[in-house]
């Protein structure tokens, strides 16, 4: 029996030996260790052996078990380690490697000139203001002192959607909305950014949906002073410290008197180049005092109360920027041109 038991050792540790896998150390640990095992086996035949061999035969057969035991857990841990250190040699990192930049986008222009001029508006006391891009015929026309029949209303072809609902061609009725929330109270000092439509042909210089940031400022003693006051520290914050402006007469049904305002030109200093057509001057947005109609149906009373508008546009200031020469590129959003504003 002592003969058996060391001769199932010796067979158990070569299988140990030759295990490759921790699978096989467990086929090893079942076939000799198991209760159906061989080693089993031979300590259940001890009762028929005689009390003296009986002691001898049980020391051999757990020591033979303990050898096995002990192998196999050896090499057990060794073939862990060496699959853990597979493991990592597999999945190391080589940190010295240079890293993937990430392609990141930037604002829209047009997103971030609008947040540009808000800022400046925003550092004079002005609020933002926003409301509906579908408008009725009252807060886009009536309210601003085009009633049905003006002719004025020829001067902006406008996309209807029912006799009396509209895209609004201008931000105006965002104002007047306003003017009305205000209840004959002043101040209102607010700036409206956001999208406007005309039935326009698209060309360098036009489209049917533009961007448009118009300012309203109504309160007790509101002259034109102030409006030029306001235009002006405009100019400088987004233009340059260095630019001239000058208010040149014009008209407009919702202001009296109404006014363009031009810049001086940077690339001429006034000499007179193709940029300002000659003239030395380049106009940037359209201005005047409130009409008396306009603030009546706004709900102040006229007798107390004045104000001044301008309407600009958002596109054209940023084309005069960038010096960017077709509005299109605004909206056809290729890339080549988009990432040079980042
Ligand atoms: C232009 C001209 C302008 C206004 C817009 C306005 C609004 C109210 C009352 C009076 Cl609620 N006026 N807006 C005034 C003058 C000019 O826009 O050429 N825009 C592109």
């Amino acid at each position: 029996m002592i003969d058996r038991l060391e001769e199932l050792q010796a067979e158990a540790l070569e299988k140990v030996s030759q295990a490759e896998e921790l699978k096989d150390l467990k086929d090893v640990r079942v076939a000799y260790l198991g209760k159906k095992g061989p080693i089993t086996e031979v300590l259940k035949g001890m009762g028929k052996l005689s009390n003296e061999e009986r002691p001898k035969v049980g020391q051999k057969a757990n020591e033979v078990r303990d050898a096995i035991k002990d192998a196999i857990e050896v090499k057990e841990a060794r073939l862990e380690k060496e699959a853990l250190d597979q493991k990592l040699k597999e999945e190391s990192i080589d940190v010295t490697l240079p890293g993937r930049s990430v392609r990141r986008g930037n604002r829209h222009p047009l997103t971030s000139v609008t947040e540009t001029l808000e800022d400046i508006f925003i550092g004079m006391g002005f609020s933002i203001a926003e409301g509906p891009e579908v408008e009725t015929d009252y807060y886009n026309f009536e309210s601003l002192n085009l009633p049905k029949d003006h002719p004025a209303r020829d001067m902006q072809d406008t996309f209807f959607i029912t006799p009396d609902l509209l895209l609004r061609t201008q931000t105006s009725p965002v104002q007047t909305r306003t003017m009305e929330k205000h209840e004959g109270q002043g101040p209102v000092k607010i700036i409206c950014p956001g999208k406007v439509y005309r039935r326009d042909e698209d060309d360098a210089t036009h489209s049917h949906q533009f961007m448009q940031i118009e300012g309203l400022m109504v309160d007790k003693n509101i002259r034109m002073s102030d409006l030029k006051g306001v235009l002006e520290t405009f100019v400088k914050n987004y233009f340059g410290e260095e630019r001239e402006i000058r208010l040149r007469p014009s008209f407009f049904p919702f202001t009296e008197p109404s006014a363009e305002l031009d810049i001086s030109c940077a690339i001429c200093h006034g000499e007179g180049c193709r940029t300002c057509k000659q003239t030395g001057w380049i106009e940037v947005l359209g201005t005047g005092m409130v009409h008396p109609n306009v603030l009546r149906m706004g709900g102040f009373d006229p007798e107390v109360y004045s104000g001044f508008a301008f309407g600009m546009g958002v596109e054209r200031l940023a084309m005069l920027r960038y010096g960017i020469d077709d509005i299109r590129h605004f909206y056809t959003n290729d890339v080549r041109f988009l990432s040079q504003f980042k």
